[in-house]
């Protein structure tokens, strides 16, 4: 089945928050943000705004009737800067007036002085003076300090990798409209409609009910929505609230790229330990996350990072420690990955770096350490239907690894200023939000007395196809065809409390609710039926839009059975909760069991490089992907496509840049490069891994969308791998992005003690 929003979006018809018809007395919203990373706000003077024509009114902390705080984790970011800012792009004031280019001219009118304070922009800096978020988290498992002892080799380095801008193509924004008593409704991009309906709730200092939050699709959130779509449409209700108008507000590409959190850039040092069989006995590494300047997701995007330490290999003696790193930029945030990507970079590092050291092929070590059956993870999770080895053999084989890593040393051979590279990335991504209380969702499901179908879920449509998935769930279980089921939009007044659009769970959290209504409506249709045609309700199935007693086609339409419902005055509505079994994680001891099962899968990445420029090209991506069983296929695909090309642009050429006074440089998509058509992979085979599938996935199907991107890690590597080709004196920096720049200076160091063949 094709995704359902697919013919909409190719028309150009998919309605997005601004292409929304807004009431005729809408107004316009734009931010005043600090121009400064730190400081003290000596004066503000906005007289010169205020009076522009067209400008209605300028607000800031002080019309706040609630709490100035939208802090999620940590209640430590206001909603506009008091009297100090701590990033350029902070806000500070919110301009309503009648235009939005009025808006901007008032802006540019609006003088500020700061006095400034020093600024902390590296992770590192943020260590030695010790600023940071809360307190320092660490996994054990064994015991590394006696364990290196027994080691053969040991191995110490570190790492960097950079952040990353989300770019989805709809920019944040939203529409806020007032309506009666004071009661609001806001229409917001965001990947967590109660995230925004609570936020503003608090600072508006009114219940929660009061405010319905309605999220028809995004364009895209990658996790840049999870938390941080709250601000702008709190905003927007703050200043509804005073004026009693509507106010919309998108913002423009640049105020984004300025104004929002990335992915974490992470500073990282590991310490790795092999015994001669090469079997990694002890791993410790320290992970410095780039929190910027107030936690917002930080402090568990960094606890996901030790979750996935040790990635898909099992090392029996493990520490691991992270630090949130309080600096001047804006606060990072979610990212496709949630920092399993910064810790997955860090091992696999540490096994190159052992590899280069002993002249081994990496995967060599990489095969040797895959996790089995039973193994423990460093959190204490056992490791059940694995899948590492066979994703990993089934790679190995069906697309010829050994071949396909001789024909690179023998093109490799032959040429000289052209060099292959590959690499083998597995992955192994735990499912569930890893904060438990999190993992719950519900459904509602109206059967209309026409026999259509009604679907609301806290699901939020951003691409992902999963309301593609909500529906299929429903018309299986209820056995219409699928023109019959519609999905609503995702709101707070018709499915309330959930949690956000994250963690590649949605799918399976709220499937799962679909399913338990569409089966209580489903048991009290069978009574119905049964008595309909007087047959046992054991034999009742519905099935293609009608009864069959069991596989025996009735004429009794589904149809029928809704009207005749309807005169036995029977409830055709259904409203169910689902919250994952099983899982469960104790903080005092670092322990517990915090998935509901792991994804797995293996990628073999090859890429040509260019000796005398510098740049390179992935060839070709080969992935072995466990969907377990999937429920469409198509989708899935596309999501693995997606995530893969958007982590070979966080490994390769996605550079973040802030200058030493925290500034962006990296503000337009002049200065930030992004993968294009041209950069990715010329072919991606992918094959389904054959596997049972696991009860606690949506039909079995496993959730798909982060776990792919971590294939990306494999280009940097493939990448490195061409780079010794050319240049055996290159030592690894593991400082990703590996932009040309980076390869083409590693081509030549040293490069002369060898040039002379
Ligand atoms: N796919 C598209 N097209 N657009 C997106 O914004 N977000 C990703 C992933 N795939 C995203 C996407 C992220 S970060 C997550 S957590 C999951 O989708 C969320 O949806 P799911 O839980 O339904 O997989
Ligand atoms: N968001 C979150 C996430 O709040 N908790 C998580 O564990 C998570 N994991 C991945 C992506 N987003
Ligand atoms: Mo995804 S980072 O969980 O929004």
């Amino acid at each position: 089945m094709k995704n359902i929003d697919s013919y909409t979006h190719v028309r150009g018809e998919s309605l997005f928050v601004d292409d929304l018809i807004t009431r005729q007395d809408t107004l316009q919203g734009l931010v005043f943000d600090s121009p400064k990373a730190h400081g003290k706000i000596t004066s503000i003077d906005y007289s010169k705004a205020k009076n522009l024509k067209g400008v209605v009114n300028i607000f800031t902390h002080k019309d706040i009737l609630g709490e100035n705080q939208i802090g999620g984790i940590i209640p430590d970011e206001p909603l506009w800067a008091e009297n100090e800012v701590h990033f350029c792009g902070q806000p500070i004031a919110f301009i309503v007036a009648e235009t939005e280019l009025i808006a901007k001219k008032a802006r540019a009118l609006i003088s500020i002085e700061i006095e400034e304070l020093p600024i902390i922009t590296t992770a590192k800096e943020a260590k030695e003076k010790g600023s940071f978020i809360n307190a320092p988290r660490s996994f054990n498992l064994g015991n590394t300090k006696t364990s290196f002892d027994a080691c053969d080799y040991v191995y110490e380095g570190k790492t960097f990798t950079n952040g990353q801008e989300h770019l989805y193509l709809e920019t944040q924004g939203c529409y806020v409209v007032p309506l009666e008593n004071g009661n609001i409704k806001i229409t917001s991009s965001t990947q967590g409609p109660t995230q925004v309906q609570k936020t503003a709730a608090k600072v508006l200092g009114i219940p929660m009910h009061k405010i319905e939050v309605d999220v028809i699709r995004l364009g895209g959130g990658f996790g840049g929505k999870e938390d941080q779509a709250t601000p702008w449409a709190v905003m927007a209700a703050v200043a509804v609230q005073h004026l009693n108008k509507p106010v919309k507000f998108m913002l423009n590409r640049h105020d984004d790229l300025r104004m929002t959190g990335k992915r974490h850039p992470y500073e990282s040092t590991f310490k790795i330990g092999l015994t001669k069989d090469l079997k990694i006995n002890a791993f410790e590494a320290e992970f410095l996350q780039n929190s910027g300047a107030a936690a917002d997701l930080s402090p568990a995007i960094a606890e996901r990072t030790l979750f996935h330490a040790t990635n898909s290999y099992f090392i029996p003696n493990v520490h691991t420690t992270v630090l949130s790193c309080k600096t001047n930029l804006p606060p990072n945030t979610a990212f496709r990955g949630f920092g399993g990507p910064q810790g997955m970079f860090v091992i696999e590092a540490a096994i190159a770096k052992a590899a280069n050291a002993l002249k081994i092929d990496k995967r060599l070590i990489q095969e040797a350490n895959l996790l089995a059956e039973n193994d423990e993870f460093s959190y204490g999770q056992i490791a059940t239907q694995v899948e590492a080895k066979s994703s990993w053999t089934t790679a190995k084989e069906q697309f010829k690894l050994e071949q396909l890593e001789q024909e690179i040393d023998d093109f490799n051979q032959k040429n000289f200023l052209s060099k292959k590279g590959i690499s083998v990335m597995p992955i192994a991504f735990g499912i569930s939000f890893t904060n438990t209380p999190m993992n719950h969702a519900r459904a509602l499901v109206h059967i209309y007395q026409d026999g259509s179908i009604g679907v609301s879920t806290g699901a939020v449509e951003m691409g992902q196809g999963v309301n593609t998935k909500m529906l299929q769930v429903a018309a299986e279980i209820l056995g219409v065809h699928q023109s019959k089921v519609k999905l609503e939009t995702t709101n707070t007044t018709r499915v309330a409390n959930t949690s956000p659009t994250a963690a590649s769970s949605t799918a399976d959290l709220n499937g799962k609710a679909v399913e338990m209504a569409c089966n209580l409506l489903i048991e009290r249709l069978t009574k119905v039926a049964s008595k309909m045609l007087s047959v046992a309700e054991k034999e009742i199935v519905f099935r293609e839009d009608r009864v069959f007693i069991n596989t025996k086609k009735s004429t009794l339409l589904w149809e029928e059975v809704i009207a005749q419902a309807m005169l036995q005055r029977i409830a055709l509505s259904e409203n169910a909760h689902y919250a994952t079994p099983i899982i469960h994680f104790d903080k005092t001891v670092e322990k517990g069991h915090p998935f509901a099962y792991h994804v797995y899968g293996t990628a073999i990445t090859t890429i040509t490089l260019d000796c005398l420029r510098g740049t390179y090209e992935v060839d070709a991506v080969k992935i072995v992907h466990d969907f377990g069983k999937s429920m469409n296929l198509q989708i899935d695909i596309g999501q693995v496509e997606g995530a893969l090309a958007q982590g070979i642009g966080w490994m390769t050429l996605e550079e973040i840049a802030y200058n030493n006074e925290g500034r962006l440089e990296s503000n337009a998509l002049s200065t930030y490069k992004v993968p294009d058509i041209f950069s990715a992979a010329k072919t991606i085979d992918i094959i389904p891994l054959k596997t049972a599938g696991n009860t606690l996935a949506i039909k079995k199907s496993k959730a798909v969308g982060e776990p792919p991107l971590m294939y990306g890690i494999g280009a940097y590597f493939a990448i490195e791998h061409a780079v010794k080709a050319f240049n055996p004196n290159y030592l690894s920096k593991f400082h990703a992005p590996f932009t040309p720049e980076k390869v083409l200076t590693g081509l030549y160091e040293k490069k002369s003690e060898t040039l002379n063949h």
